[in-house]
């Protein structure tokens, strides 16, 4: 992965904090200016690296890409992925503060999904698959390497 990206063996994906408090479109727009989109959670591995990612950061809360802005499609990722693993906190999704169409994970509920209000102004998780990458590189480092 570039720099200030973190590598995923098991996804293949690389991930990135964006300590800068934004918006969820804004944060959206940040990681596609990357060549990526916000993080997408689509099972136990993911959200075991993505969890220990944020371990690292003293933010608490943070923009991810699971959203229903698109109220027809229902709860989708920005990514296009699947939305098949869920990881709600007890009670959410509540649309506490009508409405509520994006998705923050809380560090202190184990990582767990909150939705939120999309305006709230938070740092966010981008990622983005890993693309030119060399096998060997990848094992003998842990970085993706073209
Ligand atoms: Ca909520």
């Amino acid at each position: 992965c570039e720099e200030g990206w973190h590598y995923d063996r098991t996804g293949g994906n690389c991930y990135m904090i964006n300590e800068n408090v934004l918006s969820w479109e804004v944060a959206r727009t940040h990681c596609m200016a990357f060549k990526g989109d916000l993080a997408s959670i689509t099972g136990p591995d993911d959200k075991a690296f993505i969890r220990e990612l944020t371990m690292s950061s003293t933010s608490s809360v943070f923009w991810i890409g699971g959203n229903e802005i698109n109220q027809s499609s229902g709860w989708t990722w920005s990514d296009g992925s699947p939305f098949s693993f869920l990881d709600w906190d007890v009670g959410k999704p509540d649309n506490s503060v009508d409405p509520e169409w994006c998705i923050e994970t809380l560090k202190v509920r184990n990582s767990q999904w909150n939705d939120q209000d999309c305006s709230k102004q938070l740092p966010s998780i981008c990622q983005k698959k890993c693309k030119h990458c060399v096998l060997i590189f990848m094992f003998n480092t842990g970085m993706c390497t073209k």
